[in-house]
């Protein structure tokens, strides 16, 4: 597969889409922005709804691969989470069917399996294969972006890697985010390799730099060329300062992979108490 040059980037208005649209462009692609906000700096951008399938397919026609961040990224009422992350993540892969698009990268999540317990000290690296356990709807809807990739390549040969990225951020704000954090530039690193490597079919990868505290098996993802150079170490001792060291077993925040996700109240709450 020639290297793929022109990139629809969906979400291209949000924290990791502003960093790619920096970060990805010396890599060689020419980046085409898709998002439901207008996209700062991007007078071309496509700024549509993923519900608009006729944008859609404007924004796709044309383009070598697709980088798909669109979507909700935390937890809200299962109806958005359904219209924006599963029937948009749909639409985005037949509009990619449509116009013959054949590589698209997915960003999938850490809260795919955010109800895996953290793994004690001297645990093996949790594998991709590990059984999924999504910690809110939310993580349940970058379970079905993964089946729905394994079904598009099975059935139609688009070929995707699925990242599970753990938190990108310009830097970790949290003690557990030691472990997960992947650096906005070996976001870039992965997406080109995922971008770029051969004969992946459907492949799933964590997504983060090298860690100190790594708890998820990077092999897969180095298997595509990536490479990581960052390490979050060099936060650790602010971080641990302020917040203590990582505590699986007497803080239920640190009980599982997915954090806070898997005891935070649905940001819904408040609203609709009456109900919970
Ligand atoms: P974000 O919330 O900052 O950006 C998402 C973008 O998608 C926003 O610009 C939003 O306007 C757009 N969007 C939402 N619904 C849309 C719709 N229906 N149609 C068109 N555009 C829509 O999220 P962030 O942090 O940039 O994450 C990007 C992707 O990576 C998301 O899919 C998220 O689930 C995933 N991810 C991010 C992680 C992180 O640490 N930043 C960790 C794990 C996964
Ligand atoms: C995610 O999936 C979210 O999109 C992001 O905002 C972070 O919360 C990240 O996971 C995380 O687990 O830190």
């Amino acid at each position: 597969m020639p290297a793929p040059r022109t990139v629809l980037l969906t979400g291209a208005a949000g924290i990791v889409g502003t960093l790619m649209r920096e970060l990805l462009p010396p890599y060689g692609y020419e980046l085409r922005s898709f998002d439901v906000d207008e996209v700062p700096g991007a007078p071309d951008a496509v700024v549509a709804d993923l519900s608009d399938r006729e944008a859609l397919r404007r924004a796709v026609a044309g383009t070598d691969a697709i980088l798909h961040l669109a979507g909700i990224s935390l937890e809200a009422p299962f109806e958005e989470v359904l219209k924006a992350n599963i029937e948009g993540t749909y639409n985005l892969y037949e509009a990619a069917r449509a116009e013959g698009v054949r590589r698209i990268v997915f960003a999938s999540s850490n809260h795919a399996v955010g109800y895996t317990p953290w793994p004690g000290q001297d645990a093996p690296l949790i594998p991709v294969d590990t059984p999924r356990r999504p910690d809110t709807f939310y993580g349940l809807s970058k379970c079905f972006g993964e089946d729905l990739a394994q079904l598009y390549w099975d059935r139609h040969g688009i070929e995707t890697v699925s990242v599970r990225i753990g938190s990108c951020f310009p830097r970790p704000n949290s003690v557990r985010m030691l472990s997960v954090w992947m650096s906005p530039e070996d976001g870039a690193r992965l997406f080109h390799a995922a971008l770029t490597a051969e004969d992946v079919g459907h492949t799933v990868v964590y997504g983060s730099s090298a860690n100190t505290r790594l708890v998820w098996d990077l092999a897969p993802a180095r298997a595509l060329g990536y490479e990581p150079r960052d390490d979050s170490e060099r936060f650790a001792e602010k971080l641990v300062a302020e917040q203590g060291e990582l505590d699986p077993e007497g803080n239920p925040d640190h009980a599982y992979l997915g954090g806070a996700f898997t005891t935070t109240p649905p940001r819904w709450a408040d609203r609709h108490s009456r109900t919970l």
